[in-house]
């Protein structure tokens, strides 16, 4: 509210502080090289995906090309893509996973 009742203005704290945080998806995206049973892989241990949606959405990105891992906070997202490209690295894969802004 805004008065106290005897004529009396207060002024009330209508937010306080909260505000919510952008949204980031984190995308794979398709090449010709990295097997299907790694990426099957990846979405499994760094996405936390059941063997059965990490499988649909390797199929997702092996048909159209791209495909959405998961909707993370910025700093999340980061590491999320990070930890991606160096295990792709590692393995001497060419898979690359990137985020944007929802
Ligand atoms: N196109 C790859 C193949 O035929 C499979 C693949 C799927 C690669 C998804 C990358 O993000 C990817 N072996």
């Amino acid at each position: 509210g805004n008065n106290t009742g005897r004529g009396t203005a207060v002024i009330t704290r209508t937010r306080t502080k909260t505000r919510k945080p952008s949204l980031y998806r984190v995308l794979l995206l398709n090449d010709d090289y990295t097997p299907m049973e790694f990426v099957v892989h990846v979405l499994e241990r760094f996405f936390q995906k059941d063997h059965e949606t990490a499988t649909k959405i390797m199929w997702h990105v092996h048909n159209h090309g791209v495909g959405e891992c998961g909707v993370y906070t910025f700093e999340v997202a980061e590491t999320k893509v990070a930890q991606v490209m160096d295990f792709a690295r590692q393995h001497q894969h060419p898979l690359q996973c990137v985020m944007e802004k929802k």
